[in-house]
């Protein structure tokens, strides 16, 4: 099934160079990018796309991080892309991530873990809704 998953390579890995390391991962991997756009978002569209984390105590300074500096938005596209993707990122917290994994090589904290991927189709349809309406 070809399966499109949204992601975003984060404000730390930006900074840091490691976009085009994080880019290869997943294409090696099989999947495809079927849009992507650097962007730099406010407040408000954080809130958007955090809806769920919104009133957590983590919340303010992720806020924070992810509006700090430029990100790059992607779609990705592939066979089980939305776990495929999620299996390459590894768990959340990148202490506790699988060697290998994307999170384990290049993130340095809960908050700054370098990428997202949707987790769900459904997250998937609301995340690229938002971010790319004009492929929704
Ligand atoms: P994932 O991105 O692995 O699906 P979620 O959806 O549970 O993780 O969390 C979304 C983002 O919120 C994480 N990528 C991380 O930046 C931040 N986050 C989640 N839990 C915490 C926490 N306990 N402390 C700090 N930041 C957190």
């Amino acid at each position: 099934m070809n399966e499109r998953t949204f992601v975003i390579i984060k404000p730390d890995a930006v900074t840091a160079g490691h976009v085009g390391n994080i880019l290869n991962r997943y294409e090696e991997a099989g999947f495809r990018p079927v849009a992507m756009e650097m962007r730099t978002i406010d407040g408000e569209f954080a809130d958007r796309h955090y809806a769920e984390h919104l009133g957590r105590d983590y919340y303010a300074p992720l806020r924070e991080f992810m509006t700090e500096g430029p990100l790059v938005a992607l779609i990705l596209a592939g066979d089980n892309a939305l776990d495929g993707v999620r299996e390459l990122n590894g768990v959340t917290d990148p202490s506790k991530a699988d060697a290998g994994t994307i999170r384990a090589d290049f993130g340095s904290s809960v908050k700054a873990n370098c990428v997202h991927a949707s987790d769900s189709p459904e997250s998937a349809a609301s995340e690229i809704g938002l971010w790319f309406p004009e492929l929704a």
